[in-house]
C-alpha cells in the first residue's frame, strides 16, 4: 500500500489533484481509498471526490493534524480493513501542518505496511504575492516538512513570475524539491505522478524525533528539532505569527487552525418547498447560487479586505451540483455545474466558509444573513 498525504493552504487545488491522482491510479486497476478531512462540520469535497467513482471517506469538524488524530487512524484501519486499497490519497484541511499527518501515520505502526510518498504540499502560485502579504508565517509552517512542493495552478500564472515564486518557495523550505503543476496540463501531473512513485527522499523525520524524545516521551522543545527548527530564517520564523503560535518553541503542534488565524464556518440548508426549487430551470440554479456568493464575498470584503481561503457554496437540485467558490478577495467567484450521481433527492444549499482576517462568528453571521437576504428577494424559504 502506498500513502500519499497532500497539503497546502485553503483553495490551493488539493482536492482538484487528489481527483486526478486518484482516477489516474484507478485507470491503472489499482484499488484507490480517499481520506478528506475538512475544518468545518459539513463535508463538500468528499461528495465531489467521490462522484468520480472513488472510494471516499470524509473526516470532518477539526484537523486531523491536531484535534482529529484518534479519527484518522480509526479511519485509515478501517479502509485497510475493509478493502486494503492500493493507493490511499489523503487530503488535509488547507489549515494543517502536513507534516504532523505524515508523521502520525509513521507512527501508528500500521501491520500491512505501507509505502509513503513523498509528503506534498502544493502552493497557490496565483495567490503568491497575497499569501506572501497575508499568511506568511502560517504558510512557511506549512512547508516546512514538504519533501514536495507543487506549484500549483501555474496556467493562472505570469510565466516571469514563476522563478521568483520557487526562489521564494525554496526560501522557506531550503530541501523541498519544486515543481510546477497545473489541472489544465496533463504534463505536468504526470510529472507530479512520477515524483510521487519514486521512494521517499528524505531521511524520516520520525526515526530523528523519536530518536529525540525525552524520558517523559514529550517531543523535543528545546531550540528546535533537527530539520523543524523554527527559529529565525527567511520567511520561516513562526513566532509572533497570526494565532496564538508566540511561545511554540518546538515542534509545531496541536493548534493549526490558531495558528492560521483563519476563521470558518459550513452548513447546510434544505429547501422548504422541495417541488418548487425541483422544477427550476438550470439558470435560476446557477442564478440562486452565484447570488448567494456574491452576498457573502461582499460582506466578508467588507470584513476583510484582503482575504485569502475558500469559499465553496454547492447548490443541489435535481442531480445536479450548482458550484461556485471564492480563494481570494482578488478574483470573481468560479463557477461550474457537476452531474451528480447522488441517489439523495433533497434539494439543498451547502456552503464552507473559511477566510483569513475573519472571526467564525462573523463568518456565521455573514452566512445566514446572506441567505435571509436571499429569501426575502425570492420567497424561496429555506
Ligand atoms: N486555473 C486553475 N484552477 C485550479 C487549478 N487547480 C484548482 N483550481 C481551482 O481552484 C479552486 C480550488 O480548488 P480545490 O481543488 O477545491 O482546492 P482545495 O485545496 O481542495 O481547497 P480546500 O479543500 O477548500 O482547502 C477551484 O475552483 C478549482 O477549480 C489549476 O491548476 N488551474
Ligand atoms: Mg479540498
Amino acid at each position: 500500500m502506498k500513502i500519499i498525504v497532500i497539503g497546502g493552504f485553503l483553495g490551493s487545488g488539493k482536492t482538484t489533484t487528489v481527483i486526478q491522482l486518484g482516477t489516474y491510479y484507478s485507470s491503472l486497476q489499482k484499488s484507490v481509498g480517499i481520506i478528506v478531512n475538512e475544518v468545518g462540520e459539513i463535508g463538500i469535497d468528499g461528495d465531489v471526490i467521490s462522484r468520480f467513482g472513488l472510494e471516499t471517506k470524509e473526516i470532518t469538524a477539526g484537523c486531523i493534524c491536531c484535534s482529529l488524530k484518534m479519527t484518522l487512524r480509526a479511519t485509515l484501519l478501517t479502509m485497510i480493513e475493509n478493502f486494503n486499497p492500493d493507493i490511499v490519497i489523503i487530503e488535509s484541511t488547507g489549515v494543517a501542518y502536513p507534516g504532523l499527518i505524515r508523521d502520525e501515520i509513521d507512527l501508528m505502526n500500521l501491520k500491512s505496511g505501507y509505502i509513503m510518498a513523498p509528503l506534498l504540499t502544493l502552493f497557490d502560485g496565483s495567490r503568491f504575492k497575497q499569501i506572501m502579504k497575508e499568511i506568511k508565517n502560517f504558510a512557511s509552517g506549512q512547508l516546512k516538512d514538504a519533501e514536495v512542493i507543487a506549484v500549483s495552478k501555474c496556467d493562472l500564472v505570469d510565466p516571469v513570475m514563476l522563478p521568483v515564486i520557487e526562489s521564494g518557495i525554496q526560501q522557506m523550505n531550503p530541501n523541498a524539491r519544486i515543481i510546477r503543476i497545473s489541472s489544465k496540463n496533463p504534463d505536468s501531473m504526470a510529472n507530479l505522478i512520477d515524483i510521487l512513485d519514486e521512494a521517499r527522499q528524505q531521511p524520516d523525520a520520525v526515526q530523528k524525533e523519536k530518536a529525540l524524545l525525552g524520558q517523559n516521551g514529550n517531543l523535543f522543545m528545546a531550540g528546535g528539532s533537527i530539520g523543524n527548527n523554527n527559529f529565525g530564517g527567511i520567511g520561516n520564523n513562526n513566532f509572533g505569527g497570526i494565532g496564538n503560535s508566540a511561545g511554540n518553541t518546538g515542534r509545531k503542534s496541536a493548534q493549526s487552525i490558531a495558528d492560521s488565524g483563519v476563521g470558518s464556518f459550513s452548513a447546510e440548508f434544505v429547501f422548504k418547498n422541495q417541488r418548487y426549487v425541483q422544477n427550476m430551470s438550470d439558470s435560476d440554479c446557477e442564478n440562486i447560487a452565484k447570488d448567494i456568493m456574491s452576498q457573502i464575498q461582499k460582506n466578508v470584503l467588507s470584513k476583510s479586505p484582503n482575504f485569502l481561503g475558500h469559499i465553496k457554496l454547492f447548490l443541489e437540485n435535481n442531480g445536479k451540483t450548482f458550484k461556485t467558490n471564492l480563494t481570494t478577495s482578488e478574483e470573481d467567484p468560479q463557477f461550474e455545474i457537476i452531474d451528480s450521481d447522488s441517489k439523495d433527492p433533497v434539494s439543498k444549499l451547502k456552503i464552507l466558509s473559511a477566510a483569513t482576517g475573519i472571526e467564525s462568528e462573523e463568518l456565521k453571521k455573514i452566512v445566514t444573513d446572506a441567505i435571509e437576504k436571499f429569501m426575502k428577494k425570492s420567497g424561496i424559504e429555506i
